[in-house]
């Protein structure tokens, strides 16, 4: 290791849907995070790490900021502005446009009092072109004295080779937290739940996807020469009317969920996966302390 080793944390932080995951797991070159085109997408931290000649930084994902509507919203709000404190240097990913609105103005808000330095990541530049690139800068540039303000692509890999000498420039000196290998110390029963609710997001229409979540009952490999897991698994859903929905006519939607998770677990797993889904309703679990933190989501663990 270098005498000039730097280590520290980067909180990826803004508005849901602005590209936070898909950035995360570009930085570390695996997929981790799920992403999607739906807001909301992400509602735990999530912890990976990336290891070069020069550093160890440590990368925290988090839920979107947003208005919350029920106590799942909350949960996420305050996971994601709690890791704000804990960190060396933030990264507050925006769309490229010059609307700046409360959202963005409250995010500016907490960013003041904490004296860390910023790093304005102005994210998807392939869907603009360049003079709207330059007005975003200028218009974001009011608001807040970033240290940093990089236009990137983290889809297109456009201009995302300078996030990381930039965050490693504002890292103290020290020695590695995870050994050079770690990717995340998120555990794979939680990847494999995870990567089953983003193929329900991919597969699902309009305001299902936000409603649902993925319990692992059972995970465990079949002793044997070849590999085999065998994973149960249970899509929690608010209504009746979803669950129908869900499974399909003849089952059909259970089954494209169910094929499409078990192509992604078989990779992440390296080994055959026998998946079962089933489908279960809890009415307004996103309203209730008991159920949101039973599924996963517990503030004592914020
Ligand atoms: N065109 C374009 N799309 C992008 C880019 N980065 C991300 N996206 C898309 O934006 C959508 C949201 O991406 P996510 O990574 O899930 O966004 P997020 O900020 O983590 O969202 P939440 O977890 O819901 O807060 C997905 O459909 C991505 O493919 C980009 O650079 N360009
Ligand atoms: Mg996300």
């Amino acid at each position: 290791m270098k005498e000039n080793f730097k280590s520290g944390f980067a909180a990826i932080i803004g508005r849901p849907n602005v590209g936070k995951s898909t950035l995360m797991n570009h930085l570390i070159g695996q997929k981790i995070a799920i992403t999607s085109k739906k807001p909301q997408t992400t509602r735990n931290r999530i912890q990976t790490v990336y290891t070069c000649e020069d550093g160890q930084i440590v990368f925290l994902d988090t839920p979107g900021i947003h208005k919350a509507k029920n106590k799942l919203g909350e949960y996420m709000v305050q996971v994601a502005e709690r890791t704000l404190k804990d960190v060396d240097v933030i990264l507050w990913l925006v769309e490229p446009t010059t609307f700046i609105g409360a959202g963005e103005r409250h995010i500016a808000e907490q960013l003041g009092s904490l004296h860390l330095p910023v790093l304005l990541i102005i994210n998807k530049v392939d869907t603009v072109d360049r003079e709207e690139i330059a007005k975003a800068i200028d218009a974001y540039r009011k608001l807040y004295p970033f240290d940093e303000i990089i236009p990137v692509s983290a889809l297109r890999a456009v201009n995302t080779e300078d996030i990381i000498p930039s965050i490693l420039k504002y890292l103290p000196y020290g020695p590695m937290f995870y050994d050079e290998d770690t990717v995340t110390d998120q555990p794979q029963r939680q990847i494999a739940a995870e990567i089953i609710r983003e193929k329900a997001l991919h597969a699902l229409d309009a305001e299902i996807p936000h409603g649902i979540a993925v319990a692992i009952d059972r995970m465990k490999e079949r002793p044997g020469k070849s590999r085999l897991v065998d994973i149960d698994a249970t899509i929690i859903c608010e209504r009746d009317s979803h669950k129908g929905i869900i499974i399909g006519k003849q089952g059909s939607m259970l089954k494209k969920i169910g094929s499409n998770a078990r192509f992604e677990l078989e990779r992440m797993l390296d080994a055959k996966v026998n998946l079962k889904l089933w489908v279960k309703v809890k009415k307004d679990w996103r309203d209730s302390d008991f159920l949101i933190k039973n599924f996963g989501y517990d503030k004592k663990e914020i």
